[in-house]
């Protein structure tokens, strides 16, 4: 460990370890960050450092695992052949990216059982996006179109994120994050072209999923506590408020294009900043979904629970064939 003095500090009356960092070998990590060279595994970095990216990668993870439910549950009801194969590569791709993310955190010294066991136990977070519920087909469509497109927002700068093993896992997570804004895109156009309930249909999953789509980039910059270090260490490329900026700007022509509505009366263009004005999300409702009391997340970590419960037959299988074959090696 490179620590050079463990001190505590006190937070309320709980005792907190600050490690103070080795002055000479923070300043050169933060001098090759600032080159923006890739960090790597076996690199030294600060305890922070190392900390915020397993909190932010196994969230990323978490989410894409979750994520997976709310459309899950259309596999079976999708209305063509052809969609239903769509939606089940979707839904398979989203598991890995989950896969590819847990093995990036595990790089940093966590294990896929510590952070599973973080999330089943409420102490881990996931996207606050997947604990809204989907009602109608058409939010199949609009969670591909605004949900994977919110997702590409935040993750093509995260390829050029300072750790190396989070930087590239977001390659090609992007290259298929882009296939499904696209056919979640194409779903909505043809739902917005069809019979007028399809077009209801549409314009219904928009109004619900519009502002849970801009809460995806976290809170706003003066109250995101993490934003600041992560922008210095180049963990973040980009604020929390750029990026739902950038989403914006981008997805209102889109909606324009479809002859939908974005369900914002303070929408307008503003030709002084070449970007949109948009209207406040609710952050009350936003900081409440971030704690836990989103409509579904009762049945999410349900799911996720008793998946593990069911899997624990496959864990054990699996260690006692490794058992088995290493016996047989030393044998
Ligand atoms: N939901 O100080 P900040 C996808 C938490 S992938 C829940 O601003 P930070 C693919 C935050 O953790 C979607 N919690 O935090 C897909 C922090 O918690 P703390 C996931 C949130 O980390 C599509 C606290 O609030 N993407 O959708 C949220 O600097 C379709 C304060 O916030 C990623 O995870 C939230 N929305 O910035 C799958 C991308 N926002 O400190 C299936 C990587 C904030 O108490 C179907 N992550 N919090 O532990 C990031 O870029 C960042 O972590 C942010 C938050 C931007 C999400």
């Amino acid at each position: 460990m490179y620590v050079q003095e463990v001190k505590t500090a006190s937070l309320g009356d709980r005792p907190v370890p600050v490690v103070v960092e080795d002055p000479a070998r923070l300043a050169a990590f933060e001098a090759r960050v600032a080159a923006d060279e890739f960090v790597e595994p076996k690199d030294w970095m600060p305890e922070a450092y190392r900390k915020t990216l397993i909190r932010q990668i196994s969230q990323h993870a978490h989410s894409e695992i979750v994520g997976m439910l709310p459309e899950g549950n259309w596999i079976g009801r999708a209305p063509t052949l052809r969609r239903k194969a769509i939606l089940l590569a979707k839904v398979q791709d989203e598991a890995g990216h989950g896969l590819y993310l847990y093995c990036a955190a595990e790089t940093l010294g966590v294990s896929r059982d510590q952070m599973t066991q973080a999330l089943l136990a409420g102490k881990a977070k996931y996207s606050t996006i997947f604990n809204y519920p989907t009602l109608t087909w058409a939010d199949m469509g609009t969670i591909g179109w605004l949900v994977d497109g919110a997702a590409i927002m935040n993750q093509v700068p995260l390829q050029r994120t300072s750790y190396g093993p989070y930087a590239r896992a977001m390659v090609r997570v992007c290259k298929e994050e882009s296939f499904h804004q696209r056919q979640g895109y194409e779903a909505v156009m043809v739902l917005a072209a069809g019979t007028p309930e399809q077009k209801a249909m549409a314009q219904d999953a928009l109004d619900r999923w519009w502002w849970p789509s801009l809460m995806m980039f976290g809170p706003p910059d003066d109250q995101s506590p993490n934003s600041a270090q992560s922008m210095r260490w180049r963990i973040k490329r980009d604020t929390n408020d750029e990026l739902r900026q950038k989403f914006v700007d981008i997805t209102v022509p889109q909606a324009e294009a479809l002859g939908l509505k974005i369900p914002d009366p303070d929408l307008r263009w503003n030709e002084e900043k070449g970007g949109y004005d948009f209207g406040t999300p609710d952050w009350d409702e936003f900081f409440a979904v971030v704690s836990g009391e989103g409509p579904m997340a009762h049945e999410r970590l349900t799911a996720r629970r008793e998946a593990w419960d069911n899997g624990a037959w496959v864990r054990d299988a699996a260690m006692a064939h490794a058992d088995k074959r290493t016996a047989r090696v030393a044998a």
